[in-house]
C-alpha cells in the first residue's frame, strides 16, 4: 500500500483536490482516506458518498499533528485491512508549528491563491518539508497573482514540485494522481521518522490551567523581551 500525507490550512481545498485525484485513479487504484481534524469535520461524508473507505480522527484539545503521529500506524494497518492500494491522510493544518510529513512518505501541502502572498512564509514545516505543493483556486485570481503566489511558495520550499489544481473542475488532478501512483510501497510506519520535530510546550496551560498570572505559569514558559 502507498501512503501519502496531505496537509494544508483550513478550507484550502484539500478534500476537493483529493476527490479529484480519486476520480482520476478510480478505474485503477482503490483509495482510502483518513481525515484528521481538531473539533469537527463532515469530510468523511463526502468521501463515503464516493464509496471511499474513510476513517475520521478528531484530536479535541490536542494539536491535530501530535494526534496524527500517535495514530498513523493504526490507520495504516486499517488501510491494509481495507485492501486499499493508496491511503491518503488529510490533515487540517491548524498548527503552523507542526507537520504530519514523514521521511520517505510522499508529502503534499495544499494551499490556495486566496490566502495572501505572506501566507507561504507563515505556514512553516507543513509547506517547507512537502515534496509537492498544490496551489488551488487559481480560477479566481489573475495570472499575475498566480505567478507571485507561486514565486513566494518557491522561496519557502525551492525543492518542491508545484502543481496548480482546480478543486472544482479537477483540472490538474490527473498529474497529481500520477505522483501518487509513483509513491513507494509501505506496510508499516513503525520505525519511520517525522520530517520535523513537533515542539510541545507542556506548560501549565497545556495541562488545563485557565488562570492568568506568573504564579500559575509552570513548566516550559517563555517570556517576551520587553526592554527597548
Ligand atoms: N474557486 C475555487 N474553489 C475551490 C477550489 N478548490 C476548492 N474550492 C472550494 O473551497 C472550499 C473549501 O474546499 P475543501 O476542499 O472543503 O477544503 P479543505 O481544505 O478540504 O477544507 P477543510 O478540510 O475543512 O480544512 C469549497 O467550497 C470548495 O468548493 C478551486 O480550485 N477553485
Ligand atoms: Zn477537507
Ligand atoms: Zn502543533
Amino acid at each position: 500500500m502507498k501512503v501519502i500525507t496531505v496537509a494544508g490550512p483550513p478550507s484550502s481545498g484539500k478534500t476537493s483536490v483529493i476527490l479529484g485525484v480519486i476520480d482520476a485513479l478510480k478505474q485503477h487504484q482503490k483509495v482510502g482516506v483518513v481525515k484528521f481534524d481538531c473539533l469537527n469535520t463532515d469530510d468523511d461524508k463526502l468521501y463515503e458518498k464516493r464509496g471511499v473507505p474513510v476513517k475520521k480522527g478528531l484530536s479535541g484539545s490536542m494539536c491535530p499533528d501530535h494526534f496524527f503521529v500517535s495514530n498513523i500506524e493504526e490507520c495504516v494497518q486499517w488501510g491494509i485491512a481495507q485492501g486499499v492500494d493508496i491511503l491518503i491522510s488529510e490533515s487540517a493544518g491548524l498548527c503552523n508549528r507542526c507537520s504530519p510529513h514523514i521521511k520517505d512518505v510522499k508529502a503534499v501541502c495544499v494551499i490556495d491563491n486566496l490566502s495572501g502572498v505572506a501566507t507561504p512564509k507563515k505556514i512553516g514545516p507543513m509547506l517547507k518539508s512537502a515534496d509537492i505543493v498544490v496551489i488551488t483556486k487559481g480560477d479566481i485570481v489573475s495570472q499575475a497573482e498566480r505567478e507571485v503566489f507561486a514565486y513566494r511558495v518557491k522561496n519557502v520550499n525551492p525543492n518542491a514540485i508545484i502543481l496548480h489544481v482546480n478543486g472544482i473542475t479537477g483540472q490538474g488532478a490527473y498529474e497529481l494522481a500520477t505522483v501518487f501512483t509513483d509513491a513507494p510501497e509501505d506496510i508499516t510506519m513503525n520505525g519511520k521518522q517525522l520530517r520535523f520535530s513537533m515542539p510541545s510546550a507542556l506548560c501549565s496551560y497545556c495541562l488545563g490551567e485557565t488562570r492568568i498570572g506568573a504564579s500559575y505559569q509552570m513548566g516550559n514558559v517563555r517570556k517576551m523581551e520587553m526592554k527597548e
